[in-house]
């Protein structure tokens, strides 16, 4: 039989200024393509299907059409949620779905049950555990006690997987579905991590997932296998959602003989804009090969300012989702003999907007960038932008935004999760 699995679609998701829903529909009219084409029998999504637990229509939309398309050409679909999706959203209509072949597993209640398909050569035990947070282990989960807790993520997820491989009918081949940071993978820059760790690594133990015939993972972007194992495997991201992500972006074929033994191959996928990152000096770039097909990071190589360096070099890259003065940041902050500058934190926010929208900082994206920095605990003081609104708030502490602006979470790596708009 053949499986056909990816991962972290992000639905919904925007790079910088650049919304990425389009690219990501047209990747999904290609996997459904390919899906067919492939005679694939199952689709394994692991995980992340949107970018945020309250998706925009749209991408809801987007997914369902997809389904809907897999499951008219006679696909089973096997998914689970990611530390980006809303659990209980994700499995909201499993128990009318499960019996059409969509498997949608979310949160706790069947985190380790195991489903058994039968496909064209035979049986297939299915194992697809959710992203579980341990913080969110219901009171009746009965695989571990909560009043022993707190539990890492690797004790929830391996006691799940154990459960799992202990409930699988003797000598049948076996798959799992599991959405975590696996000990030995490599990272990017847009994941976030999946729990706060308590006391150093959570990482995930890979042996367990050795035991299954093949386990299909989700959460890092980058495709690679782990563990040493050639089935233990991420799939990636069908499009790169950050610039560390250079590498080609693929699914992954799965040929399973009646014995569990897989045959691999990757298929390139080939939609969206990859990422490039320039740096030069602003005159050379000026003068560079255009590139509309890439999403550009741009590095300015010159030791002073730019007037409107984006606005001016859209005409030669016109996708520019960073642009910053290399030179000019490590100029600043190589002051010799140590000496404080005495810039305010407004300053800074307020040249950082100008540097990268070429134009003077309005108070909206002000107060979103000083909340931003309030909730990563850093110490704004008192900020206001130039022109401050009377009646605004800008003194909003981590703890107690003001209402109506926004706050950011921040993972422990410092990398920002979706805006929350407080009510
Ligand atoms: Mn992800």
């Amino acid at each position: 039989m053949r499986i056909l699995h990816t991962s972290d679609w992000h639905l919904g998701r925007s790079f910088g200024t650049y919304g990425l829903l389009p690219d990501q529909e047209a990747f999904l009219t290609w996997f459904v393509t390919t899906a067919i084409d492939t005679e694939a029998e199952l689709v394994v999504i692991s995980g992340d299907i949107y970018d945020r637990t309250q998706p925009p229509a749209e991408a809801i939309r987007a997914f369902n059409h997809a389904i809907n398309q897999l499951n008219q050409a006679g696909i089973e679909v096997a998914a689970i949620s990611g530390n980006h999706d809303s659990a209980d959203r994700v499995a909201m209509y499993s128990a009318f779905t499960e019996t059409n072949g969509l498997i949608l597993r979310g949160g706790y209640p069947d985190g380790a049950d195991v489903v058994v398909r039968h496909y064209c050569d035979g049986p297939l035990a299915i194992a697809a555990i959710p992203f579980l947070d341990p913080r969110m282990m219901p009171p009746g989960f009965s695989l571990l006690d909560p009043t022993e807790g707190p539990f890492s993520h690797n004790r929830v997820v391996t006691t799940c997987a154990e459960a799992a491989l202990a409930a699988i009918p003797s000598g049948m081949r076996s798959l799992s579905i599991a959405h975590g940071f696996i000990a030995g993978a490599q990272g990017s820059d847009s994941e976030r991590t999946p729990v706060a760790s308590v006391g150093g690594s959570d990482h995930i133990g890979a042996d367990v997932f050795k035991r299954f015939s093949y386990s299909a993972l989700g959460h890092l972007h980058k495709p690679q296998t782990v563990g040493g194992s050639d089935t233990v495997r991420y799939s990636g991201t069908p499009l790169p959602y950050s610039f560390s992500e250079t590498e080609q972006k693929s699914v992954v074929l799965v040929d399973m003989d009646t014995e569990g033994r897989c045959a691999i191959e990757l298929l390139d996928v080939p939609i969206g804009k990859r990422v490039r990152t320039v740096r030069d000096t602003f005159e050379n770039l000026l003068s560079a090969d255009p590139d509309a097909d890439s999403l550009i990071r741009v590095e300015l190589t010159d030791t002073s300012t730019v007037r409107d360096a984006k606005r001016r070099l859209e005409k030669v890259f016109p996708h520019i989702i960073e642009l910053k003065l290399v030179n000019l940041a490590v100029r600043t902050s190589a002051r010799p003999g140590g000496g404080a500058t005495a810039r305010t934190l407004a300053d800074d926010v307020t040249a950082f907007l100008e540097t990268v929208t070429g134009g003077p900082a309005d108070t909206e994206q002000f107060a979103m960038i000083t909340n931003a920095l309030a909730a990563a605990g850093a110490d704004v003081g008192v900020v206001a932008p130039a022109s401050p609104e009377p009646d605004r708030d800008y003194t909003a502490t981590a703890d107690e935004p003001a209402q109506g602006q926004f706050v950011f979470s921040l993972g422990e790596t410092g990398d920002m999760g979706p805006a929350e708009e407080v009510a």
